[in-house]
């Protein structure tokens, strides 16, 4: 059956009947792209998403570095007219009642913040899925074997103790490879940007994208099969200053492929309206 989610031709013929069943109540095509921003604390995640955003510079400057683990969400619509992303403002409800009435298929992306300090990075993992594409953020300023100031991440006590920013970025690469590689190899392989922030003040190791890219792929052992993620046309700069243009219309044209287009029953749509709606008031356990 062409579009359906990759996950339930996995389940039990059980759950299979019953995605059957509910297929029955109706289906509806939804176009979602999830965008994970990670990377070590203190390396620009939270800046960056607020830039996307549209924040003003102000409200950037005033971002704090967050304790505990704190995964932030923002959804934007896909704009195809002018190629550019836009904040969702007008709430879900509204969205899928239009949506439903006029059945115009809208797309969407959300960007997840992943706030935190290193204690906290295992919890992360729940949210490393397939469906998602990953910006893995570098401090550019910060050499890749200087040791992470405690300052901004104390590893003290941690498996993380002593670990160097090139560890940091190993570790997300790792992690991307580890959890979102599928076992059957026939899907697509994770799509991973890599975002160099503090371009301004950048280290001679990150001269030009080019010698970012040979610095970064140094940290792999030769010929690893993880070298597939660092090229020199995955790499973003980023500054305060320099504009962000470049890197808005690649989230534009990874959020626009048709890999996150599926058709799934009616009542899913509505069981993630009710989660939408009641996100802020209560708790919800992901099982
Ligand atoms: N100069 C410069 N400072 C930045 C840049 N991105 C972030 N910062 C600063 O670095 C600090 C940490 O940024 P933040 O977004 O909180 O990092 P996070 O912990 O990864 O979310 C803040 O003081 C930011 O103002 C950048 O591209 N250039
Ligand atoms: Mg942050």
């Amino acid at each position: 059956m062409v579009g359906v989610p990759a996950e339930v031709l996995k389940w039990d013929q059980e759950a299979r009947d019953r995605y059957v069943e509910y297929l029955k109540t109706g289906t509806q095509t939804v176009h979602h792209a999830r965008g994970m921003i990670v990377g070590c604390a203190g390396a620009g995640k939270t800046t960056l998403l607020k830039r996307v955003l549209g924040c003003s510079e102000e409200e950037i400057k005033k971002v704090k570095s967050t304790e505990g683990l704190e995964v932030h969400e923002e959804i934007f619509e896909l704009c195809d007219k002018t190629k550019s992303l836009k904040v969702r403002t007008r709430p879900m409800d509204d969205r899928n009642n239009e949506e439903n009435a006029t059945d115009i298929e809208r797309k969407s992306l959300t960007l997840f913040d992943f706030g935190g300090q290193c204690a906290y990075y295992a919890c992360h993992q729940i949210y490393l899925t397939r469906r998602a594409f990953y910006v893995v953020v570098v401090d550019a300023s910060k050499c890749l074997d200087q040791k992470v100031d405690k300052s901004v991440c104390d590893q003290d006590g941690t498996v993380f103790s002593g670990w160097t920013y090139g560890d940091y970025f190993m570790f997300w690469i790792k992690s991307i490879h580890t959890y979102c590689v599928s076992d059957t190899e026939k899907d697509p392989k994770p799509i991973v940007i890599i975002a160099a922030t503090h371009w301004k003040k950048r280290s001679r190791q990150f001269k030009d994208k080019k010698k970012m890219m040979k610095s970064l792929q140094c940290q792999l052992p030769k010929s690893s099969r993880l070298s597939q993620y660092i090229g020199e046309d995955n790499i973003y700069c980023v500054d305060f200053t320099l504009p962000l243009h470049d890197l808005e219309t690649c989230f534009f044209n990874i959020a626009s492929n048709q890999q996150w287009r599926e058709k799934i029953p009616k009542e899913w749509c509505s069981f993630g309206k009710e989660i939408y709606r009641n996100k802020r008031s209560k708790k919800i356990l992901k099982i």
